[in-house]
């Protein structure tokens, strides 16, 4: 018998779980799993946190049961998209090949049920647009491609070369005044993307920071995260998009005070660069 809080959509959005670090938030992850479910999931970047493994082995067992639950949903007949992220681009080798049922592409181009197309990508490819956005908009369109096959690039290498991921984000995050310039910025370098690719919007990830808005000529959804916000994006079948935010709704639902207050420590704990 199916559960009467089981939810059914077109479409699941799900970026920056960040498995494999202390700050993600799995139990509530597996507990948004349980009553969610969608005919296509995309994993929109940043699920498994090689960068961090890297350095120091973190893998509780309900990391592995997030894994196992999404696997068994494409099992039972969903279709699972994988869009590496920064976190995740070793992933970014296999692009074009699939495993366990889970495909992995750069970027990809979804339809809505509404005939809608949008750019679905994880947006940490635009990085360094986003910090000399003035500049490269001076220089036009050939500085702005180059710009991004530069930072493409340059990862590469610091990967080859065993540094870690440098995170634009934290980044501007360390810099507090300039956090709020930089999401504008980074919806702006997504947006623009979006118009350059003549689709209808973009879903993306990236900077946990969830949005809705279609205030510049195309929409702009940003998924958020399952490190502080605990937010996933989902396609009904009319193909109209929303925001679900699981912490508030799983807070509600326990009722409990305690169930709360640990949340909180654990959002405290660690917090991890987008
Ligand atoms: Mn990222």
């Amino acid at each position: 018998m199916a559960d009467p809080a089981q939810r059914h959509f077109r479409t699941l959005f799900l970026s920056d779980l960040h498995l494999g670090t202390r700050g993600c938030q799995a139990h509530l992850l597996l507990d948004f799993l349980r009553y969610h479910d969608a005919e296509t999931i995309f994993l929109v970047g940043d699920i498994v946190d090689g960068w961090r493994l890297k350095r120091s082995w973190y893998w509780p067992q309900t990391h592995n049961d997030v894994v196992q639950k999404l696997l068994r949903k494409g099992r039972k007949g969903a279709r699972i998209i994988y869009l590496p992220g920064n976190h995740d681009e070793f992933l970014r080798n296999y692009i074009g090949t699939h495993f366990g049922g889970v495909e992995v592409f750069e970027d990809y181009v979804h339809e809505t049920a509404a005939g809608d197309k949008y750019l679905i990508i994880h947006g940490d490819q635009f990085d360094i647009v986003v910090r000399h956005a003035k500049w490269l908009a001076f220089f036009g369109d050939w500085a702005y491609v180059t710009a991004i096959q530069f930072n493409t690039g340059l990862n590469f290498i610091r990967r080859k070369l065993g540094f870690s991921y440098w995170s634009l984000s934290a980044w501007a995050k360390m810099k507090v005044k300039n956090a709020v310039n930089f999401i504008g910025a980074f919806q702006e370098t997504l947006t623009n993307e979006a118009q350059r690719r003549g689709v209808d919007g973009v879903v993306c990830g990236h900077i946990h920071h969830a949005c809705d808005d279609d205030s510049g000529g195309v929409r702009y959804i940003n998924t958020g995260d399952w490190v502080e916000s605990c937010t996933a994006v989902v396609e009904h079948q009319d193909g109209t998009f929303e925001i679900i935010e699981w912490s508030q709704i799983a807070d509600t639902q326990s009722g409990t005070e305690g169930d709360a207050d640990e949340a909180q420590i654990e959002k405290s704990g660690s917090r991890v660069a987008a």
